[in-house]
């Protein structure tokens, strides 16, 4: 498993957060914790890598930089 923290620019309330979860859950992704516009995640690197979870993010219009 593998732990990353990155920015997520465009969320402006905790329903941002959520649907950003959501989408995560969904794909595996463990222990999404918010802190402000960082984003940490920890997640199974031989399944999933870094750049899908930033284009599910993207889909969901937010921005992983
Ligand atoms: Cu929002």
């Amino acid at each position: 498993m593998k732990t990353e923290k990155f920015k997520v620019g465009g969320m402006h309330c905790k329903s941002c957060e959520m649907l950003i979860k959501d989408s995560l859950e969904e794909l595996g992704v463990k222990d999404i914790s918010f802190e402000k516009e960082i984003i940490t995640i920890t997640f199974d690197e031989t399944k999933i890598s870094l750049e899908d979870i930033k284009k599910v993010i993207g889909k969901e219009g937010y921005k992983a930089e």
